[in-house]
């Protein structure tokens, strides 16, 4: 009798845990049906990372190479020198410089990042769908930002950017800017300097003349891995694109201003392989690797050693599981296509 009402029990136990499984597979369907279909695929682990909280985001939090610093800065840093019309100024402006990294919000952890490699100055500011981080306090421009740039140079014609607001910034220490004639120098200097001068600048002193802006050469060493990296997180991108056809492609590439066509060349040479283009009507220059082979064998080989940590590491990792199906040709079957295409659904979001 015992035995036979355990029976019935677990029996009923079992029943109720049937139709709680239905009951939850079915309202998974209904949810995100997505997501349940991924679940049987392997790239869902992949796919898992990409949609995970904003905090998880940047891969291992250790500490970040400088060269890796000095390579996204080369992609997303400003260095500038800027001027407020300030009435209650001796001479009617106030001259500031600044360090700044600007970009969407979903960076926002590796920025926090940043700032904590250079040493907690700066500051960071959140705004609607972008952040960013500064560092104004010229102290912390001497100490902190301009040291580290002197060890790991910039690489891009941002290097020229930089040199010219180092010089302004001696100016500034020197307290040279407080005279007519200083001001004016920083005038000229800022003239060189990323977009050259603001209207503003250019009616209130018509009589300045805006320096030339040195010539850009890469510099003669080999790029470091590390800054390889750090620009790709910048100013890389992985995709993937499926044609009417059905011909699936994946392409790494990175795009720059046609006045850096020596960089990109020098990327290129870095990894021995691809293609550089031009995007005439852009002014725009693109680096691209389409080669199924070489994304396998060296484009992955190098992002899976020095690893990509903000914002574009999940898109990496979709990018890498499609790498991988296309390199095991396994595209060719319906469900390794059926798998591309849910991953791809995923890219770039
Ligand atoms: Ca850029």
């Amino acid at each position: 009798m015992v035995r036979f009402l355990t029976f019935s029990i677990t029996q009923n136990i079992v029943k109720l845990c049937f139709i709680f499984a239905i009951f939850l597979t079915v309202s998974i369907i209904q949810n995100s049906p997505s997501e349940f279909l991924l679940s049987f695929f392997p790239g869902f682990f992949y796919y898992k990372e990409s949609n995970s909280s904003e905090s998880s985001l940047v891969n291992e939090s250790k500490q970040l190479d400088p060269s890796y610093v000095t390579g996204f800065v080369d992609a997303e840093g400003c260095f500038s020198i800027i001027f407020q019309k300030r009435e209650n100024f001796n001479l009617g402006w106030q001259v500031r410089a600044e360090f700044l990294i600007h970009l969407h919000n979903k960076d926002t952890n590796l920025l926090k990042e940043f700032q904590g490699f250079f040493k907690g100055v700066g500051s960071i500011v959140l705004r609607k769908d972008s952040v960013l981080y500064h560092v104004t306090k010229l102290e912390d421009l001497v100490n902190v930002i301009i040291p580290h740039f002197e060890k790991y140079h910039l690489e891009s014609a941002k290097s020229i950017d930089f040199l010219l607001w180092k010089q302004c910034i001696n100016f500034m220490v020197a307290k040279e800017h407080l005279t007519l004639e200083g001001l004016e120098k920083l005038i000229s200097i800022k003239g060189a300097i990323n977009n050259g001068l603001p209207d503003k600048l250019r009616q209130a002193f018509p009589n300045v003349i805006p320096m030339v802006r040195p010539n850009y050469l890469p510099s003669k060493n080999s790029l470091n891995p590390q800054w390889v990296s750090g620009f790709t997180e910048g100013d890389g991108s992985f995709y993937v694109s499926i044609k009417n056809t059905g011909q699936i492609s994946a392409v790494f590439s990175i795009g720059l201003n046609i006045r850096e066509k020596l960089l990109l060349e020098k990327i290129k040479l870095f990894f021995g392989l691809g293609r550089i283009s031009n995007k005439s009507s852009l002014n725009a220059i693109c680096y691209e690797v389409s080669s199924i082979t070489d994304l396998n064998l060296i484009i992955l080989n190098h992002f899976n050693t020095f690893s990509l940590i903000g914002a574009k590491f999940p898109n990496y990792l979709i990018f890498r599981e499609i790498v991988y199906l296309l390199a095991s040709k396994s595209h060719l079957t319906p469900e390794g296509r059926m798998k591309i295409i849910f991953l791809k659904e995923k890219l770039n979001k």
